[in-house]
């Protein structure tokens, strides 16, 4: 299996520790995809996945397969054993309501705020995000106002249950805690109140897929291109 993604990037990271919680790592050849130089918004990416995103799985056969959660459910599944995605129609039903939750009130405005609030990718990705339009600043800060509720959000679930979908570590806990990594490198912190998500991020960054899991940082030649 190939995997074409970017070490340090939050969806990349996604699978990253899954394919670590799997047992996966050394049965998937990593292949670096230039988001920063806008690589994937080219024809030969596209013809990877139209959508211009990564992370891809690209299977023995030459499926590709796209979409952290398709990704995940297929590696989760391989073995007939699965640990992330539920077992039971319960557990799968609270565990995708609760990863859409993470995706659209957590990763999905993180992104529109990096995209829109900030210079984001650089120079090369500007022609790709969205024209100039007077209020878009705006429109990128009003994004960090949703970071934050959805933060407030998973407070409150996290103060009742160990887990972010009950009392098993799963997808969705996954898709937090990438979130989370990516709104504090685009600098919006977790509130102080939010103790019990604090909590959570503390005891989920010391499971050893998380600790663990390969390409967990950004490469150097990445962090000089950001400036830091
Ligand atoms: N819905 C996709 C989102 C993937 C995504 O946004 N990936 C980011 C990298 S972490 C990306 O490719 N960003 C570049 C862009 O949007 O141009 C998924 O779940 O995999």
């Amino acid at each position: 299996m190939k995997i074409y993604d970017r070490p340090g990037f939050p969806n990349s990271s996604r699978i990253r520790i899954v394919l670590s919680e799997k047992g996966l790592d050394d049965r998937v050849e990593f292949v670096s995809v230039d988001l920063i130089g806008a690589e994937h918004k080219q024809a030969p990416f596209l013809a990877i996945n139209p959508s211009g995103k990564i992370p891809v799985l690209e299977l023995d056969d030459g499926t590709l397969i796209s979409e952290s959660t398709a990704i995940t459910e297929y590696l989760d599944h391989l073995d007939g054993h699965p640990v992330l995605t539920g077992r039971t129609p319960r557990e799968k039903a609270v565990i995708h309501m609760m990863q859409n939750r993470a995706e659209a009130e957590l990763m999905g405005a993180v992104d529109g705020y990096f995209h829109y609030a900030t210079s984001g990718l650089g120079p090369a990705m500007q022609p790709y995000v969205a024209p100039e339009w007077a209020g878009r600043k705006e429109w990128g800060e009003r994004q960090r106002a949703r970071v934050i509720r959805g933060m407030n959000y998973f407070d409150g679930v996290l103060k009742n249950t160990p887990f972010v979908a009950g009392d098993a570590f799963s997808m969705a806990d996954i898709t937090v805690f990438a979130s989370l990594d990516f709104a504090g490198a685009a600098g919006i912190s977790i509130p102080d109140a939010c103790k019990s998500l604090i909590a959570w991020r503390k005891r989920v960054s010391n499971l050893p897929s998380v600790k663990n899991r390969t390409g967990r940082d950004f490469l150097p030649e990445d962090l000089k291109r950001f400036g830091l």
